[in-house]
């Protein structure tokens, strides 16, 4: 009840940042950058969004953290192409509830066209919990948002509860393969064989796939020998400021 308290105030105080991780295609070249947030407290300190973000949801405190974090990655991509930097897109995570509420598609359109950012600027991550209530609802929104341009992610892929068949009637991009198997590749054939499996399907359902959580070469080389599109993870970089990121972007350029 505290942090959700000073979680109200953590947005007018300006105690909320994004960082961004860069995702590389197989030349290193970085593609896309990941935003996620990041709330330092004055006197608790870094509190991780895996603590906050749910607290944020059960309270309604998601939609104005879900706006500001829009308004500040939107600012980010001005700020890019300012800079002259090119990238297919940020992705942005949306949590379930923030994504099932209302209006979603229709105010996230309102707020980019408001802004003057392309939808094809912004992708999508939603986990498999954002598809567990109607699918039809769900396939609605998303239909408009894939129309206007705007890219869909499936975050932390494999780990979900909802059943494969959304993947034959929903308008997805892209599947991020969760770091819980990428970080035990060669360590058991099991998640060899899941990993291998889920870059095939996604391709054969001409999905991208983008392995999160790639820490060592071992691993990037057999996501790479088994045709994984994109990579992210500490073994290229952490989450980066803006001012950082933009350094990096360029320096692999
Ligand atoms: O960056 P980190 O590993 O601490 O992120 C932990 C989790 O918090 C991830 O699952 C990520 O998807 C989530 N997260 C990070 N930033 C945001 C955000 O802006 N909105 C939502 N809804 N979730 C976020
Ligand atoms: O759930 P989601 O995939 O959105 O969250 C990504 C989280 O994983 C971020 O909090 C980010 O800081 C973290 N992360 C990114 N790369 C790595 C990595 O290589 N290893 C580990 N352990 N965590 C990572
Ligand atoms: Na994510
Ligand atoms: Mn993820």
């Amino acid at each position: 009840l505290f942090i959700q308290s000073e979680l109200r105030g953590a947005i007018a105080e300006k105690q909320l940042s994004l960082v961004y991780q860069p995702i590389v295609d197989c030349r290193g070249l970085v593609v896309c950058v990941e935003a996620l947030l990041r709330w330092n407290h004055p006197q608790m300190g870094n509190i991780p969004p895996s603590t906050f973000i749910p607290l944020a949801e059960g309270s309604g405190l998601i939609e104005e953290l879900g706006e500001w974090v829009l308004l500040e990655a939107c600012a980010f991509i001005n700020t890019l192409q300012e800079t002259g930097v090119l990238l297919d897109a940020v992705a942005i995570n949306v949590s379930a509830r923030q994504f099932n509420q209302g209006e979603f598609a229709e105010d996230l359109l309102k707020v980019l066209h408001r802004l003057g950012i392309k939808p094809n600027a912004i992708e999508l991550e939603l986990t498999e919990y954002a598809l567990l209530t109607n699918l039809d609802v769900v396939k609605q929104a998303m239909d408009k948002l894939r129309q206007a341009g705007i890219s869909i992610a499936i975050d932390d892929f494999g780990t979900g509860y909802s059943s494969l068949s959304y993947l034959q009637s929903l308008p997805l991009s892209r599947l991020k393969l969760d770091a819980s198997f990428v970080s035990k590749i060669d360590v058991n054939e099991s998640s060899n064989a899941i990993v291998k499996a889920i870059i095939d399907m996604a391709h054969g359902l001409n999905l991208n796939v983008v392995a999160e959580g790639v820490e060592t070469q071992t691993q990037y080389e057999f996501l790479l020998q088994h045709g994984c599109d994109s990579f992210q993870g500490y073994l290229f970089s952490r989450p980066l400021k803006q001012a950082d990121i933009v350094n990096y972007i360029e320096s692999v350029a």
